[in-house]
């Protein structure tokens, strides 16, 4: 298949496209106007490199997405890096040279390699990050294709621009034909230093969410459930200093979402010609954005996830959470423009690009959706209670409604509103379906460290999540992923493992079953052991975990075609299971995906 990211005859410029994107409309920053080609070639993405040998070289570099001028972690001086286009069953080689004033390091997500190839300072065997001025040579054989991404594994410099697409090349056929293809890679810039709001956040969490209640919201409210309901309502969240706002920690009101490094203003720039299938291979590589991706008139074939064929979906809209990746077909069959819209959760901005056979084409961009609010079932409560329950049931008392025994992927959207279905059992309870047990929170669960627990957390797979039920378009779910082939392993899970994701909002403290990572022991594996890990979400915030070194087999419900994932959302108050096949030796990051995060929900796993 041809790769045409990089087709068109404009002169590369080496650097900045955020310089062009941001300021060509903003009429600042540059010294001469950029001519029209110079707009152009801004708006459509970073250079490709390909074959089996790389260097990639960190440097400051000036960039200006948003009308000030700031410095970026740049690998060979762009913004997103440069994408890599590698085979499958090459083996690559890749020189990795830190400019930087500070440590640095690269991770290959969701490559399968050895552990000490893989990127994770003190995590990684042997890896102890690149210092200034130094070099580390990765190689590794390629065992895999589809789509991926690298970024750096040190500090924030994930936040300040160190990421860049891996695309592979598969050594069969694709089991799907196009005519061109496009990465588009999403992410989260800001012109503030990440420290800084790293340190906002520990201060005061919600200092990035402007969407506190207003007068007029509570009489809307009031309207809908009476006073008594109102006050009820406002007081469960006030008891439980939380706000049913709390979306994301870090918002649209500093960052500056971008689609292949361009900012909005402009927007990324993908050309076809009519009547050409289009894959659209999507990265979410934000720091902290969970994003929701449509276009506007087209249909999107969903073949991978992930990086791995699935059976062919085709959906409206998609939900990729930080790290995941998806790639679409679509095919516009008008010679007209397309928005390529992608709304962050929160609903605080968007990144955009355009599809268009000619660049002179606009779109029109559609509305944000309106911001989501919180509900019961997010907090992992169960459903079918009026918002006048009692909120001393809280964290204690409801275990009896707590049976663990739902059917995946089957219909749970009529519990969202009152009706209490028949609970069917969980299949006959092997691979593919999830775990029977109940759910237990573990001792190191209760204390001040922990704001909530969800006591009837639920496998939630076809919920599309907060903020896209019952939207009109067809939304993808985690239940419709079925793997393309058979599944890769199809052993039963010798053991399982719970991890409940925990946090202190208000005091901005993340962990894993109440111990953050400091405290925490690693989690041990048997090489060659097939073991469950059940993920609960004891927060009410969706994270995106990421196991490195070894596949996340997502159980969604059909044993014979267990997807394999790198990076799983776990829903607020839901809990989600996969299986993992032991078979990497060495030691692995194991953590959620948004930044701000990681410090304390992550833990080091062991194969040996
Ligand atoms: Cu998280």
């Amino acid at each position: 298949m041809p790769f045409v990211g990089d087709h068109l005859s404009f002169t590369r410029r080496r650097f900045v496209q955020g310089v062009a994107a941001g300021s060509a409309l903003l009429g600042l920053g540059l010294h001469a106007a950029p001519t029209r080609a110079e707009q152009l070639q801004a708006r459509l993405g970073p250079k490709v490199l390909s074959g089996t040998r790389f260097d990639l070289t960190y440097s400051p570099l000036k960039v200006n997405f948003t009308g000030k001028e700031r410095f970026a972690t740049a690998i060979n001086g762009s913004v997103p890096a440069p994408i890599l286009r590698w085979k499958e069953g090459d083996t690559v080689t890749l020189k990795v040279t830190n400019n930087l004033a500070e440590d640095a390091s690269i991770h290959w997500h969701g490559i399968i390699l050895p552990s000490d190839q893989d990127g994770v300072p003190h995590v990684s065997n042997g890896f102890k990050g690149i210092r200034p001025g130094e070099s580390f040579t990765y190689r590794f054989q390629v065992q895999q294709s589809g789509t991926y991404w690298y970024h750096s594994h040190s500090g924030f410099q994930e936040q300040t621009g160190a990421y860049g697409v891996i695309v592979i090349d598969p050594k069969e056929p694709e089991p799907f034909t196009y005519d061109r293809d496009y990465v588009v890679m999403l992410s989260d810039w800001n012109d503030e230093d990440p420290s800084r709001i790293y340190a906002k956040l520990k201060k005061l969490s919600d200092y990035y969410n402007r969407r506190e209640r207003t007068l007029s919201d509570a009489l809307a409210d009031i309207d809908k459930m009476g006073w008594e309901g109102f006050l009820n309502a406002r007081q469960m969240w006030n008891e439980m200093r939380m706000s049913d706002r709390d979306i994301s920690d870090v918002t649209g009101y500093t960052y500056t979402f971008l689609m292949n490094g361009v900012a909005p203003a402009d927007g990324w720039l993908g050309l076809f010609k009519r009547g050409e299938r289009v894959r659209l291979c999507f990265v979410n590589g934000s720091a902290m954005t969970f994003f929701d991706v449509r276009i506007p008139g087209l249909k999107m074939t969903v073949v991978a996830a992930d990086g791995q064929y699935i059976e062919p979906v085709t959906v409206d809209e998609f939900r990729m959470g930080v790290a995941e990746t998806y790639d679409v077909i679509v095919e516009p069959s008008d010679d007209r423009a397309y928005t390529i819209f992608a709304q962050a959760i929160d609903r605080s901005g968007y990144a955009r690009g355009t599809l268009t056979p000619d660049p002179a084409l606009t779109a029109e961009v559609p509305e944000m959706d309106p911001a989501p609010i919180l509900g019961h079932m997010d907090m992992g409560m169960d459903m079918g209670m009026d918002m006048g329950m009692d909120m001393g049931m809280m964290g204690h008392g409801m275990h009896g409604m707590n049976h663990g025994g739902m059917k995946m992927g089957h219909d749970m959207s009529g519990m969202q509103h009152g009706g209490m279905k028949q609970r069917l059992p969980m299949g006959s309870g092997p691979a593919g379906y999830g775990s029977k047990r109940p759910v237990v929170h573990a001792p190191t669960e209760y204390g001040p460290h922990i704001d909530m627990r969800a006591d009837a957390a639920r496998y939630r797979l076809d919920d599309p999540g907060i903020g896209l039920r019952d939207n009109g378009r067809r939304v993808l779910t985690y239940a419709d992923l079925r793997n393309l082939g058979k599944t890769p392993d199809p052993r039963e899970p010798e053991r399982e493992i719970d991890l409940h994701l925990t946090g202190n909002m208000a005091r901005y403290m993340w962990s894993i079953n109440g111990v953050k990572y400091a405290d925490a022991e690693p989690i041990h594996m048997k090489y060659g052991e097939r073991l469950r890990i059940n993920l609960i979400n004891d927060t009410m915030m969706n994270h995106p975990i990421h196991l490195h070194g070894m596949w996340s087999d997502l159980e969604t419900g059909d044993p014979d075609h267990i997807p394999r994932k790198h990076t799983v959302i776990v829903q607020p108050g839901a809990r989600i299971s996969y299986l993992v096949t032991a078979d990497a030796m060495g030691g692995w990051a194991y953590h959620c995906h948004l930044l701000y995060h990681m410090a304390g929900m992550f833990r080091k796993v062991i194969v040996s």
